[in-house]
């Protein structure tokens, strides 16, 4: 019974992962107030060191990146402290572990930080702020050309301090509607500068993070998310195809760990991407090791590997339900049903 899922796999020559199950990132927003990680983060995610590759929960760059609350950091000492804790723990029970670097650009409001939050133009999204009663996304301010350049720097210095943490690399978050999605998206970038208006332009801060993040700690140790279907804080436009069709060409020539798909169920598919899936756009367009994800169970990403579809998948709410997922599909176990109400506490 699944093979494929557990067969190792070789990722480069610095990194081989022991079973092609990732724990998909999952915000938990459970940090202490100076968005330090707890002890009790130490401990829930050591409990799921059995899976191939953890990719931690998001985790912003810097203050003005943050949009929910208690989320972890890792730009202060004291982040790279609690974080050294749970990849000690991690390590210590065998698992790799990946840092998830964040920034969520309009999806944020000033009660977290205190500014304006920033985006690729001067666009907000029309929502209430989840977990926030009454509060809804302001419209955010266009971000200047120095103040990119800043941000790309911010993010390599997360991507050292996450290496100094003992994560064994990064997963840029380029998906989800968050910032870096908001200018490979037509709905949220309107720049007229370099930044903007073309996918040469479009894809260029984007590109220049993950080049960044590359220098500072190589590209076996970095992983890339990336939603080209628009399905969450983002409205899809038939011309973002030809912006991720670039950016997954000039991707193949930078030999990243992986790339991953950023999807809640991916049978959804888009007209954007001619009625594909993400995922089979991104395997289309992408020769590198790809990680599936999005509402797969154990025997469906047992089958995509085997098809193909992706080398590697990762698993969400059920590892939220079940710390012990490896283990109960292993042993042909019934798994524990997730339920939104898991989320009120670490198991
Ligand atoms: C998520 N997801 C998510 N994605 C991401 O890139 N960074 C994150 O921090 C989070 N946080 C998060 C929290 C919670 C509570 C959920 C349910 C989801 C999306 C997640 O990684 C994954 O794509 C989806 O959950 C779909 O996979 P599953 O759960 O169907 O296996
Ligand atoms: C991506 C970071 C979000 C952190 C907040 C927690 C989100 C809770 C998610 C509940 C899961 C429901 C999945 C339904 C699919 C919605 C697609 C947007």
């Amino acid at each position: 019974m699944h093979t494929n899922l557990f067969s190792p796999v070789t990722l480069n020559p610095t990194l081989t992962l022991k079973n092609r199950v990732a724990m998909a990132p999952l915000t938990r927003c459970m940090a202490a107030a100076d968005l330090t990680p707890t002890d009790d983060m130490a401990a829930y995610y050591a409990r799921r060191a059995d899976v191939g590759l953890i990719i931690s929960e998001a985790t912003i760059i810097r203050a003005d990146a943050q949009g929910y609350p208690n989320v972890p950091g890792i730009f202060r000492p004291s982040h790279i402290e609690g974080w050294q804790k749970v990849t000690d723990a991690v390590h210590e029970k065998g698992g790799t572990m990946f840092c998830q670097l964040w920034h969520v650009g309009r999806v944020s409001h000033q009660v977290f930080h205190g500014s304006r939050p920033v985006s690729a133009s001067a666009i907000g999204l029309n929502e209430r702020i989840p977990r926030m009663p009454g509060l809804t996304y302001p419209v955010p301010r266009a971000l200047g050309s120095g103040e990119i350049e800043q941000l790309i720097e911010d993010y390599a210095v997360a991507a050292s301090n996450s290496r100094a943490a003992g994560f064994d690399g990064v997963e840029i978050h380029g998906a989800n509607g968050y910032l870096l999605d908001q200018f490979l998206h037509y709905a949220s970038n309107h720049r007229e500068d370099e930044f903007g208006g073309s996918p040469e332009n479009m894809v260029r801060f984007p590109l220049a993070v993950v080049d960044a993040v590359i220098a500072a700690v190589g590209a076996d140790r970095v992983g890339l998310r990336l939603s080209p279907g628009a399905y969450a804080n983002m409205t899809g436009d038939p011309r973002d195809k030809a912006v991720f069709q670039l950016l997954l060409a000039e991707l193949d020539k930078r030999d990243l760990a992986y790339l991953h798909v950023g999807i809640f169920d991916d049978s959804m598919t888009f007209d954007a991407l001619d009625g594909m899936r993400s995922s089979e756009f991104l395997r289309a367009n992408y020769k590198g090791t790809f990680m599936g994800c999005g509402s797969y169970t154990a025997d469906q990403a047992d089958q995509g590997i085997a098809e193909g579809k992706f080398d590697l998948a990762a698993i969400g709410r059920p590892l939220i339900a079940n710390p012990d997922y490896i283990q109960r599909v292993q042993q042909g176990e019934a798994l524990v049903e997730y339920d939104a109400e898991m989320l009120k506490t670490l198991l």
